[in-house]
């Protein structure tokens, strides 16, 4: 896994971007189809504060193949790249073992897995469907190093051209500000009541 990535990382100013739907709103792509690398790229102009903000997005990733030593699997990772290429950060790397989240990589701004907000969402209907699914809603830190610069958000399908297939989809991908504590405390009032009048009903 660690050698993909690093390998995965690099061949980035050669990778090439394909949608099959739509890449600005919802993006699906599958093994199969002859490419060992198949890529979504968006591209943002960061804030010069840009630790003040989060991507937000949905994602996932099924599969039919399944745990065999030996095997590199296919993989769906989302990685953070400056334009120049100068800073790197691997969110996230999914296939048959499951999600690693933050990925330690070579070469990459380390990041800690729990700044990760993540939460299990249903899977999209998408054909063919595989054996093993999973996706999430996620929110990522942006790191100091991406502030003021253009970026471009990667999602990298790997296909590792075996008999069984795979398949990464990946939401519209937003900028949102991290949510002030005066909010998350208001959020939580109203919540609070909500659930204490829902009570008395
Ligand atoms: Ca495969």
């Amino acid at each position: 896994m660690l050698c993909w990535l690093i390998c995965l990382v690099g061949v980035h100013f050669r990778a090439f971007s394909q949608s099959t739907i739509n890449s600005n709103v919802f993006a699906a792509y599958y093994t199969g189809a002859g490419p060992v690398l198949t890529t979504d790229q968006r591209v943002f102009d960061l804030p010069e504060n840009a630790t003040n903000f989060l991507f937000e997005f949905d994602f996932g990733f099924s599969t039919d193949e399944v745990v065999t030593n030996s095997v590199v699997f296919d993989s769906w990772t989302a990685t953070l790249q400056t334009t120049n290429g100068e800073s790197t950060v691997v969110y996230l790397t999914a296939d048959v073992t499951g999600v690693q989240w933050a990925p330690p990589t070579p070469g990459t701004i380390p990041l800690d897995p729990s700044l990760i907000f993540r939460q299990p969402v249903a899977f999209p209907s998408l054909e063919p469907v595989f054996a093993q699914r999973e996706s999430y809603h996620v929110s990522v830190p942006i790191p100091p190093s991406f502030s003021g610069q253009t970026v471009n958000f990667y999602f990298d399908l790997y296909d590792n051209l075996n008999s069984f297939n795979s398949v990464g989809w990946v939401s519209q991908i937003n900028v949102v500000a991290v949510p002030e504590p005066a909010s998350w405390s208001l959020g939580l009032a109203a919540l609070t009541f909500m659930f204490w009048k829902r009570r008395l009903l």
